[in-house]
C-alpha cells in the first residue's frame, strides 16, 4: 500500500468541496517570490478576500514544515509571506521537500497538480510561466506547461510576462494539448499590457461560457489538460509602454550579467521589474491578480452551478 499523501485540506475548503460549492485555488509563490515585502501580505489577503466576496472559498496552496496545505490559515499565509527561507516548489521539488521538512511556496505547476489532486476546479494566478527567451541555447522551459497539460484544472492568468517569449510560449501551449482561451478578446494579453501581439483561437465571453465549456471537456475525457483562461489588464490600467520595455531591457542585461540560472531566473526579473518602476508595475501586478480571483471565483460559482 503506498502511504498516504501528506495534504491537509483546511475544514472550510473540504465541507465546501463535499457539498459541491465553490472553491478557488491561489497560488503562494506569488506571495513569496513574486511581489515585493511587505505588500505582499496584504495583497495574498486581498486576493482570498476578492474569492469571498463572490460568495467562494479560497484556498491558498503552499508547503509547511513538509506538509502541504490546500487552504492556508492566516498565520501560515503570513509565515510564507514574511519569512526569508521559504522554497520555491515546483512540482518535481514537492516530495524532497516533504521529506525534508520546509516551509515552501507552490508554483502555477505545484499548485495546479496539488489543488487537482483534492478535486478543485478552478485556480487563479497573475501570469503563467512559460518558454524563456533564449530557450533555444538555455533550454529555459517552465515546467508550468509540461504540468499543465496532465493536470485537469480552469486557470485564470493574466497570460504571461514578456520577460518570456510569448509566441514560443503559445506554441509549447497547443502542443502540449493545453486549451487557451481569450475572456473578452481574441488576442493573448502581455500580463503588464493588455495585448501581447499574439492571436488566440478562441474567445469566451462570461464565466458561464468558460463553465460549459470545462464541463464539455471533462465530459470527453480525451484530454487531461488543463484550460487556461486569460484575462487582459483593461487598456487604460496596463503599464506605460516605453518604461515596460526599458525595464524589460534592462532585467534581461541583469540576468546575463550575472549568470542567474534555473528557478531564480523568474523571480530576478520579477524583483528588477518592481524596484526599477518604483511602484507601478506592483500596483499593475496587484489590479491584474484580484481581477483574475474575481473571475476565477465567478468560473468556480458557474461550475457550482451546473457540476
Ligand atoms: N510569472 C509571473 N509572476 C510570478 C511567476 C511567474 O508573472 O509570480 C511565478 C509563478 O509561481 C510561476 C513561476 O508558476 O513563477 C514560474 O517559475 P519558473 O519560470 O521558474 O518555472
Ligand atoms: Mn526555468
Amino acid at each position: 500500500m503506498p502511504p498516504e499523501p501528506r495534504i491537509r485540506v483546511h475544514e472550510e475548503v473540504r465541507a465546501a468541496l463535499a457539498a459541491g460549492r465553490p472553491v478557488v485555488a491561489l497560488e503562494s509563490t506569488i506571495i513569496s517570490h513574486g511581489l515585493p515585502k511587505p505588500d505582499n501580505l496584504a495583497v495574498a489577503r486581498d486576493i482570498e478576500a476578492t474569492v469571498r466576496r463572490q460568495d467562494a472559498v479560497p484556498a491558498t496552496v503552499g508547503m509547511l514544515r513538509g506538509e502541504f496545505v490546500v487552504g492556508l490559515a492566516d498565520d501560515e499565509l503570513e509565515r510564507l509571506a514574511g519569512a526569508d527561507d521559504v522554497v520555491k516548489l515546483s512540482v518535481r521539488d514537492l516530495p524532497i521537500a516533504a521529506a525534508a521538512g520546509v516551509d515552501g511556496a507552490t508554483t502555477v505547476a505545484s499548485t495546479s497538480a496539488v489543488a487537482a489532486a483534492v478535486g478543485i476546479g478552478v485556480f487563479a494566478t497573475g501570469g503563467l510561466g512559460g518558454v524563456h527567451r533564449g530557450a533555444a541555447e538555455t533550454f529555459d522551459e517552465s515546467a508550468d506547461l509540461t504540468t499543465l497539460s496532465r493536470t485537469p484544472i480552469v486557470v485564470v492568468c493574466a497570460g504571461v510576462k514578456s520577460i518570456l517569449d510569448v509566441g514560443a510560449t503559445l506554441e509549447r501551449l497547443e502542443t502540449l494539448g493545453v486549451g487557451v482561451v481569450g475572456y473578452g478578446t481574441r488576442r493573448f494579453p502581455g500580463f503588464y499590457v493588455t495585448d501581447s501581439g499574439f492571436d488566440l483561437d478562441w474567445r469566451l465571453d462570461t464565466p458561464e461560457q468558460i463553465a460549459a465549456a470545462w464541463r464539455a471537456h471533462r465530459e470527453f475525457a480525451v484530454n487531461e489538460a488543463a484550460l487556461v483562461v486569460a484575462n487582459p489588464v483593461p487598456p487604460e490600467d496596463q503599464l506605460d509602454r516605453d518604461l515596460h520595455d526599458r525595464v524589460l531591457a534592462e532585467g534581461l542585461e541583469i540576468v546575463a550579467r550575472d549568470g542567474v540560472t534555473g528557478k531564480e531566473v523568474t523571480p530576478v526579473l520579477l524583483a528588477h521589474f518592481h524596484s526599477a518602476t518604483a511602484g507601478a508595475s506592483l500596483a499593475t501586478n496587484v489590479r491584474i491578480i484580484l481581477a483574475n480571483a474575481d473571475l476565477a471565483a465567478r468560473v468556480a460559482v458557474a461550475q457550482a452551478r451546473r457540476p
